[in-house]
């Protein structure tokens, strides 16, 4: 089989797992032919049945804005006609979806199927602008399938966009390998002493993250117990969240490691993952830290109440109750036993459910019932 992935490369949910699903497509024999702006940052590996298409831009007086979604179809349809692909698979559906369709049109009979795979604000936040809607809308009804990552997700696309087509959910999923609860390259004690807990969270520090609430929380539990805060990742919110550690006077509790590629490392060193997101389809980075044993605390939002079970691998609160993360991150924290069988659950589950190998199992099975039409 022959798969076109057109994806984002930076950091974000979307970009990783169409990473992993191409890199483990190729570790399968398949040929897999990764198209985007640069190359995807977790594109680290290499295998031999992998080819890396850079979209470069034209640049003209003329356009103010050049083209991408023009440029992107029209190098799709070309290495199509050369590869013949079997499969163009869309993650993220603006403008990936667009583009892949603008391919088969180019591509006429030689046209490849077209999968979209939908991961979040391309439909909780983008897709429902005015200006991309109707855009949006049509792409997802012109692709031969599409998958959402998350059950939520599913039943949010056929609301926004009244749509009453099939659309079947796959999961995100994670190397159990990579990560996994010895998995850290460095000691714990280089981030905090024998008797502190770690706090973690990883994000791209959008709004959408709510990372102050994350600060607001940790100001409540580094007042009850010894502890630090780890932060991994950046993005708008970072300076917010740091002047507000420094005015909250807990500066030095709170460690900024600025972006991380490889954060199956730092994620082992955690006793606890705060995810306090307003917006979430998934949750893939929930999903590593309990690959890496580590229980979420999060928030009753999305796919994320799919993801976490409520006092089995982790806890839910309402968005916006810093207070309510902060207590029941404490109960966690303050009882070892509780939080070592959460560890244990969570890594069980992601084992029993999430595994890399099962999901891109349900990818292949999708992309051959879509080729049989
Ligand atoms: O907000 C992000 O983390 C980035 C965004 C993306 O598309 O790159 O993430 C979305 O896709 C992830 C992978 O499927 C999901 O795990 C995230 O929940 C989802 N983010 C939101 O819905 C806010």
């Amino acid at each position: 089989m022959k798969i076109a992935i057109v994806c984002y490369p930076v950091r974000g949910g979307s970009g990783v797992v169409a990473s992993e699903l191409g890199i483990g497509l190729s570790k399968r024999g398949m040929e897999v032919h990764f198209f985007s702006y640069e190359l995807p940052f977790r594109l680290t590996t290499f295998e031999s049945n992998f080819i890396f298409h850079e979209i470069d831009i034209l640049h003209y007086p003329l356009f103010k804005y050049p083209p991408y979604t023009e440029t992107l179809a029209a190098r799709l349809a070309d290495e199509s006609m050369r590869h013949r692909f079997d499969i163009i698979h869309a993650h993220y559906a603006i403008p990936h979806a667009t583009a892949a369709y603008l391919a088969a049109q180019v591509l006429k009979d030689q046209r490849p199927k077209i999968i979209t795979t939908l991961h979040g604000t391309d439909i909780t936040l983008i897709g429902q602008d005015r200006s991309f809607y109707s855009i949006t809308k049509f792409s997802i009804e012109e692709s031969d399938g599409v998958t959402t990552v998350s059950k939520y997700l599913e039943k949010e696309t056929r609301k926004v966009f009244s749509l009453n087509r099939k659309i079947k959910v796959i999961p995100n999923f994670v190397d159990t390998e990579r990560f996994k609860p010895e998995g850290s390259s460095c000691a714990r004690g280089r981030f905090a002493g024998p008797d502190e807990k770690i706090i973690m969270h990883i994000s791209n520090f959008r709004p959408v993250k709510n990372v102050t609430d994350v600060i607001r929380a940790f100001n409540i539990i580094q007042k009850r117990i010894p502890s630090k805060l780890l932060l991994a990742g950046d993005g708008p919110d970072a300076g917010n969240a740091l002047s507000l550690a420094r005015d909250l006077g807990i500066g030095d509790k709170v460690l900024f490691l600025g972006n991380q590629d490889r954060v199956q490392y730092i994620l082992p060193l955690a006793d606890l993952f705060m995810l306090p997101s307003a917006s979430e389809a998934f949750g893939l980075a929930a999903l590593e830290a309990f690959s890496c044993g580590v229980p979420v605390v999060g928030t009753i939002v999305g796919g994320l109440p799919e993801l976490v079970q409520d006092g089995v691998t982790g806890k839910l609160v309402p968005i916006g109750d810093f207070e309510a993360l902060a207590e029941e991150s404490l109960k966690i924290l303050q009882n070892e036993p509780v939080r070592k069988q959460m560890s244990e659950n969570a890594r069980k589950l992601v084992i029993d459910k999430y595994s890399t190998e099962d999901i891109i199992s349900q990818y292949v099975a999708f992309y051959e019932e879509i080729i049989s039409g």
